[in-house]
């Protein structure tokens, strides 16, 4: 298990967050864990400039959910960059597996399909102690480092869009 504080990063480093929109999906299991990772992701995207009319918060049942809350978001918004905040915690069966697996599976298609990011914020954990530990505690916090993520795609992806994609006017 990894011990680093997720919230460990050089705030120099990130872009600015002005003008890119957020959409974060936070699942409702494990809400404890979870709200406290939202309140992190919120506050530190508004602290890179992000403004908070710019993000959009919507909660799903459970972490298998996420994929579909994903999928919302960039079906129907425009929001630059999605973010999956969840916490699936090792319990007596399989569940476990099954939830990560379709919540990775999901996620990572999510950006294939749409060319969006979408930010992987799911602690999987042995148990809630762990899973506190990295959602503002002595680990840092899942939601910060997910928020960070999301704000430096936003910015290699813009820089994609300036570098190789034509002007409209230049096009004739
Ligand atoms: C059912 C379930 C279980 C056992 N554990 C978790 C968990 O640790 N974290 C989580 O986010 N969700 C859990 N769920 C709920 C599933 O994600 C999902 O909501 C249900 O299986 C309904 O599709």
């Amino acid at each position: 298990m990894a011990t680093r504080d997720l919230s460990d990063y050089d705030f120099n480093l990130v872009p600015d967050g002005k003008d890119m929109s957020f959409g974060i999906v936070v699942s409702e299991w494990n809400y404890e864990v979870t709200g406290a990772m939202l309140r992190g992701a919120v506050e530190t995207l508004k602290k890179h400039g992000v403004a908070e009319e710019d993000i959009i918060v919507k909660h799903v049942p459970g972490s298998f959910e996420l994929t579909l809350g994903g999928q919302f978001f960039a079906h129907y918004t425009e929001v630059d960059a999605i973010i999956l905040l969840g916490c699936v915690i090792q319990g007596e069966t399989r569940h476990f597996d099954f939830i990560c697996q379709g919540v990775t599976k999901g996620a990572t298609e999510l950006n294939m399909k749409y060319n969006r990011p979408v930010i992987f914020g799911v602690l999987t954990t042995e148990n809630q102690q762990q899973a506190l530990d990295r959602a503002g505690g002595k680990h840092g916090n899942k939601g910060d480092e997910a928020a960070v993520t999301a704000i430096k795609m936003v910015a290699l992806q813009d820089r994609f869009e300036a570098d190789y994609t034509e002007d409209e006017e230049d096009e004739d």
